[in-house]
């Protein structure tokens, strides 16, 4: 029996040690299987006991099975011990450092001349205009013919035309047929419309033209709309737009579509007035056509020119665009180059 404890006192000893040392759980299931293994020391001790006396076999029995337990207490607790070591050491590895510099989130924002046409179309809103969407595929009747301009009539060399294989049917060159489309929607009620669309010309790309560009229409019909109208709603339009203190003034022009037609110029937004490279030093900017709707085109759309009238004008946000930021070549707005995109 003295020989028995001793043994196990040796062997507890032991694998007390092995436990503790086993520095992971790979080393620790090796230590495992050689101590609480079928083959291992312990088993192998409490095997022995069947061989003893059957008077000192219970006392050993119990002295066996203390150690025994003991033992497993202590690979527990070794065990819980390596889990939380790891755990520790993957937290570690895995710490954020919160004061490394972050990285850079890109996010899109609007093309410049998109913000330029919702201010415009904003602008319109608050006057009392509703928006009006007109489609950019157009019949040669639409874009030309209803608008008092028939084939062969000199003024269609305004306007060069992308044409489509279909007979008849192009890409419209400015958002006036959008005028008869809306007519002939709201007709007989009044109107008050603005039209943002892209229109197409095939023409020479210069600084100042694109084939392709939006413009933004603006079209009223009811009894008594008379050109003190327009005046008065295009510089109230920009004022808002450029601020109160610009001035503006109108020239006498051509549309087929108006009559009498106008140009509206405001003072340039870069000189003030003085004379510079962007007003071609004459000190006023260009914005847009207007004029009040020819009686042909208000029959066109439906509404009878003696009891309607209309004012009708046509505006280029890309060129507003370009005179707010003083962006001097028109050919930045398709090229899609960041350097110039992410500027606003
Ligand atoms: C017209 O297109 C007329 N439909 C405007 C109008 C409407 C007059 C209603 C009367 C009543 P114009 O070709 O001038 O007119 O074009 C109007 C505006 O569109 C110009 O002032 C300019 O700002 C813009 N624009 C015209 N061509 C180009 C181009 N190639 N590139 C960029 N902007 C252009």
């Amino acid at each position: 029996m003295t020989d028995l404890a001793q043994a196990l006192a040796a062997l507890e000893a032991t694998a007390q040690a092995d436990l503790a040392s086993a520095s992971d759980a790979a080393t620790l299931e090796a230590v495992r299987v050689r101590w609480f293994g079928r083959k291992g020391s312990l088993a192998t001790i409490l095997r022995g006991l069947g061989e003893m006396d059957a008077a000192e076999r219970p006392a050993a029995g119990k002295l066996a099975n203390e150690v025994k337990r003991r033992l497993e207490v202590a690979l527990e607790e070794r065990q819980a011990a390596l889990v939380a070591l790891a755990q520790a050491a993957a937290l570690t590895a895995a710490r954020l450092d919160v004061t490394l510099p972050g990285q850079p989130v890109t996010i899109g924002r609007l093309h410049p001349s998109t913000q330029v046409l919702r201010r415009i179309c904003q602008i319109w809103a608050t006057m009392g205009f509703q928006i009006y969407r007109s489609r950019d595929v157009e019949s040669d009747e639409m874009n030309f013919e209803l608008l008092n301009i028939p084939a062969h009539h000199p003024a269609r060399d305004m306007w060069d035309t992308f044409y489509t294989t279909t007979e008849g049917v192009l890409l419209r060159t400015h958002t006036s047929p959008g005028q008869i489309r809306a007519m002939r929607e709201f007709h007989p009620e009044p109107i008050r419309v603005v039209l943002p669309g892209m229109c197409y010309r095939y023409e020479q790309i210069t600084a100042r033209s694109e084939i392709q560009f939006h413009q933004v229409e603006g079209l009223a019909v009811g009894r008594n709309i008379t050109m003190t109208d327009l005046k008065g709603t295009l510089i109230s339009f920009a004022h808002r737009m450029f601020g109160a203190e610009r001035k503006v003034r109108f020239r006498a022009s051509y549309f087929p579509f108006t009559e009498p037609s106008a140009e509206m110029d405001v003072e340039c937004l870069i000189c003030g007035g003085s004379g510079c490279s962007i007003c071609k030093q004459s000190g006023w900017l260009e914005i847009l056509g207007c004029g009040m709707v020819h009686p042909r085109v208000l029959q066109n759309g439906g509404y009878d020119p003696d009891v309607y009238s209309g004012f009708a004008f046509g505006m280029g946000p890309e060129r507003i665009t370009m005179l707010l930021h003083r962006i001097d070549d028109i050919r930045y707005f398709w090229a899609n180059d960041l350097r110039f995109l992410e500027q606003f």
